[in-house]
């Protein structure tokens, strides 16, 4: 679990740093609510992703050519009384010289019934495209259009939109977040909901562009990432990092709900009260439960460490009323790269609800790195939550090039100045 630092910058700049599931509403200082930013050069802009230009995602939309070997297709449901016949149309172009016409002589209500699709088309689960397209028709009337499985089980991956056609031709922009991942997905026009006829041309699809804002001011930049997903942003030269001791570059809480957790009790205690109840006591175990560990049970947090460096680690046990039977020597053992780094006895009966400091460890970066509880003797012992800091910090004033934002997450950089 990872939270973002969050900062309503584009606002009156106040926010509250809830690292936590016990305490609410506390105020935290920030480097960056310190920062004199002077006064903005210019609005708020989109921001620059990776620089690349807008990648033409489905070819052959422009039906100059139709000769039934490129991507498109049709489709009619003749048993349940649908009929349509396509043609390329050379007299009604909506873009070039010719489109795709659909004629439909006989439906019966059920759009999805009749299609014109177009198959191959890579779609990537929470990226947002952008499909254009110009159509008419006969009379006016509806299609329906959306992304779909080429084949069985035909997984739906985004909404079906439906688009009021009229006599002129017009130009549609629909945006879709595709809700899955496929080389080979089909974009479909669904026709079967009324008789008559159908053009559509010039069909692209492109990713949809930056959604990350960011405002230049005398001495700084801000970047918001105001999206559901991490993002990267490449930046020109000339920025760098706020000095400030605050927070740490890596941060996160390893629970005992995670994947990296494992033990020898599946007994998961859900030792938690509710914070609203008028009368104590309160108590918690972090996120909602903890496991626990008979005597001569052990329990294991696996750790990705990001960075090599100092991590600072605390512990966290609930002081729920049976905590006085808890284990008096349980033993933290740190290990990295296959070597016991470190090793510290706690006796859990002493307060809970607390982050107890287990030590300061140097752990390299990809080196297997663990914390494992082993409980002695005969009386239990909780396994609930780490929560562990680097010593390096996020900011230092390094210069950057690129910054990557997690979801809904901001970040004020300061100007290098000339000669800096
Ligand atoms: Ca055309
Ligand atoms: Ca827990």
């Amino acid at each position: 679990m990872r939270f973002g630092l969050g900062l309503t910058l584009m606002n009156d700049g106040y926010f509250a740093y809830e690292f936590g599931d016990t305490w609410h509403d506390n105020d935290w200082w920030y480097d960056e609510l310190d920062f004199d930013l002077g006064y903005p050069l210019g609005p708020a802009e989109h921001a620059a992703l990776g620089g690349d230009s807008p990648l033409q995602l489905l070819p052959g939309g422009d039906f100059e050519v139709w000769d039934g070997d490129g991507p498109w297709g049709y489709w009619a449901d003749t048993d349940a009384g649908y009929r349509a016949v396509p043609a390329i149309d050379g007299k009604n172009p909506g873009r070039g010289d010719a489109s795709a016409r659909m004629d439909i002589s006989a439906a019966q209500g059920e759009d999805w019934r009749i299609t014109l699709y177009t198959g191959g088309i890579a779609l990537t689960e929470e990226i947002t495209y952008d499909l254009t397209f110009r159509a008419r028709a006969d009379r006016e009337r509806t299609v329906t259009v959306g992304f779909q499985k080429g084949s069985p089980d035909w997984e739906i991956y985004s909404r079906f939109a439906v688009v009021r056609l009229s006599s002129e031709w017009r130009d549609y922009t629909l945006t879709f977040e595709a809700s899955g991942t496929d080389p080979d997905a089909r974009l479909h026009f669904l026709l079967g909901a009324e008789t008559g006829s159908v053009w559509i041309d010039d069909v692209r699809m492109e990713i949809h562009p930056s959604e990350i804002l960011r405002r230049e001011f005398d001495h700084g930049l801000v970047l918001l990432n105001p999206t559901r997903a991490e993002q990267t942003i490449e930046l020109e030269t000339g920025w760098r990092r706020l000095e400030g001791e605050q927070a740490p570059r890596h941060e996160w809480l390893a629970d005992d709900s995670d994947a990296g957790f494992s033990s020898s009790s599946a007994q998961i205690a859900a030792l938690d009260t509710a914070e609203y109840l008028a009368i104590g006591p309160f108590y918690h175990s972090w996120g909602g439960s903890l496991h626990r560990l008979d005597g001569g049970g052990w329990a294991e947090w696996r750790l990705e460490i990001p960075e090599s460096d100092t991590y600072s680690m605390d512990v966290w046990w609930p002081a729920a009323p049976e905590q006085s039977g808890w284990n008096r020597a349980a033993r933290y053992g740190v290990r990295a790269g296959g070597a016991t780094v470190g090793s510290i006895v706690l006796d859990q009966t002493d307060t809970g609800d607390v982050w107890r400091p287990l030590g300061s460890f140097s752990l390299p970066a990809g080196s297997a790195a663990s914390v494992r509880l082993t409980c002695p003797g005969a009386d239990p012992c909780a396994a609930d939550a780490l929560y562990l800091r680097s010593t390096a910090r996020y900011n230092d004033g390094s210069p950057v090039r690129a910054i990557t934002l997690q979801p809904l997450d901001a970040i004020v950089l300061q100007r290098e100045e000339q000669g800096a």
